[in-house]
């Protein structure tokens, strides 16, 4: 059965520790934010399934490799051998500040459609448990937008928890744009999660988390990077601190906290209890380079709270 079941682009990622116009060495890994999630909830002993859509090229391989590797369920993902697969590029600056580079635009990735949705909602056997969405898959374009648009009514119709993360990018798209993308989704979504400067995508709400409450959606998870992180729902507001570990790259650290939450969710614990758990795998993810490398797994989350030996 799957535990959860995401969409979007997933790129190979080179990242250099210093100006990339100076030439020298890059690392070479892959990164994604929905592949990230995915990852982040195999490790942690969930059925993750990600849907998506990878080049007939070396770069497509390395994605569907790692994912693979990773205990990603691709069944539903696919390869496309008439687009390349995309590129990120991350250039170490300033201690953790990096610069982004995307070379996505007509990329294999931006081909995934309502039809690789479908195939997905069609399997045989129970539907998926969570449906997680993000911004970025629908800043894509038409067609990616359409799947998310067909994902969320799928997993509406069969029951399912579905999870928007903002994840806003301005290099995709403007924050108009966005909010009138992701605006129309809210009646249907159950979990939002956004940083504090995301929620204008949302709500013009002077308030916002009380007025996405009103429209509908169950809980709503702001993060507030190294201030913590907050959940407000009917049941009131919960805030978490943050944990403090070395901060080395805060790159994927969004995408550790969404695959914290929402495996808590899935185990069934209280809504502090998945916080803490959130605050956690970010904590995991900033102190490690790359987007998902350092997430712990099931025997890992303890560390923090004990230390290596405890
Ligand atoms: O919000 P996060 O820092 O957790 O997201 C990072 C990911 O998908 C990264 O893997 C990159 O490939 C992306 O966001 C993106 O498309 O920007
Ligand atoms: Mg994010």
């Amino acid at each position: 059965m799957t535990d959860l079941l995401t969409l979007g682009e997933t790129m190979a990622a080179f990242r250099t520790t210093g100006p990339l116009r100076l030439g020298g060495t890059a690392g070479i890994s892959v990164a994604g934010s929905e592949s990230n999630v995915a990852i982040g909830l195999a490790r942690l002993g969930h059925q993750a399934a990600w849907v998506g859509v990878t080049g007939a090229d070396e770069p497509g391989e390395l994605v569907r490799r790692t994912l693979r590797a990773e205990g990603v369920d691709l069944t539903w993902s696919r390869v496309d051998a008439t687009a390349p697969t995309g590129l990120i590029l991350f250039e170490n600056r300033v201690a953790d500040i990096n610069r982004v580079t995307y070379h996505r635009s007509g990329s294999a990735g931006s081909r995934l459609g309502p039809a690789d949705v479908t195939r997905a909602f069609d399997a045989p056997g129970p539907p998926p448990r969570l449906l997680h969405v993000t911004g970025i898959t629908c800043a894509l374009g038409v067609e990616p937008y359409q799947a998310v648009v067909e994902a969320v009514r799928r997993a509406r119709a069969a029951g399912g928890t579905i999870c928007l993360d903002v994840n806003h990018r301005n290099r995709l798209w403007s924050v108009a744009e966005a909010a009138a993308a992701l605006r129309p989704l809210l009646p249907s979504i159950d979990l939002v999660i956004a940083s504090d400067d995301e929620l204008a995508v949302l709500t013009d709400a002077t308030d916002p988390a009380p007025a996405l409450l009103s429209a509908g959606v169950t809980e709503v998870v702001v993060k507030h990077g190294a201030g913590g992180a907050t959940s407000h729902s009917a049941n009131g507001t919960i805030h978490c601190p943050a944990r403090t570990v070395p901060v080395v790259d805060t790159v994927g650290a969004g995408d550790a906290f969404v695959a914290g939450l929402l495996s808590g969710w899935l185990d069934g614990v209280d809504a502090p209890t998945r916080l803490d758990r959130a605050v956690t795998t970010g904590a995991f993810a900033v102190a490690t380079r790359g987007d998902w490398e350092g997430l712990p797994d099931r025997a890992e989350l303890a560390l923090l709270d004990h230390g290596p030996g405890g």
